[in-house]
């Protein structure tokens, strides 16, 4: 099992689509192991998006990013990072594929809902910046052995 970082960002927040992400989430068979809503602070925002700090949208996404309250998750299932990757879409909303979470709710590449981790490494970057060990939850879903073969 793989664990990524997946995030509500706070346009998504404000249009009340947590709850759409969430079930997204937990209709595909991924479980949710650990869940807050907070306001991201500037220090952690420039952390979190470090790899982008010389890029020149990257203080117009600070902005974005601090503006409202987030909801961070950590999500674990096979091929966690991959699967959210396919299910949130393209970085530009107007480039997602329908059905997609950018797809189907967003239009513009600064108010594009939802984050989720890129690679093993940014995941457990990701996880390590907003969650501790103890808030992770183990837990068994009803039902696991009609999602995964054995
Ligand atoms: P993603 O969020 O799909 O992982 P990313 O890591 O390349 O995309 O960029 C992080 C965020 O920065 C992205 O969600 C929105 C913003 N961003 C990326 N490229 C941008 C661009 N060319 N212009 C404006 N904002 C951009
Ligand atoms: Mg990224």
């Amino acid at each position: 099992m793989e664990r990524s970082f997946l995030m509500v960002k706070p346009d998504g927040v404000a249009r009340g689509l947590v709850g759409e992400v969430i079930s997204r989430v937990e209709r595909r068979g991924l479980k949710i192991v650990a869940m807050k809503m907070l306001r991201i602070e500037r220090k952690l925002a420039e952390q979190h998006y470090g790899e982008h700090r010389d890029k020149p949208f990257f203080s117009s996404l600070i902005s974005y990013i601090t503006s409202g309250p987030v909801v961070a998750m950590v999500v674990e299932g096979k091929d966690a990072i991959k699967v959210l990757r396919t299910m949130i879409g393209a970085t530009n909303p107007g480039e997602a594929a329908p059905g997609t979470i950018r797809g189907d709710f967003a239009l513009e590449v600064g108010r594009n809902v939802v984050h989720a981790s890129d690679s093993p490494a940014s995941a457990e970057r990701e996880i390590s910046l907003f969650f501790d060990e103890s808030e992770i939850m183990s837990y068994s879903r009803a039902g696991e052995e009609w999602v995964y073969e054995e």
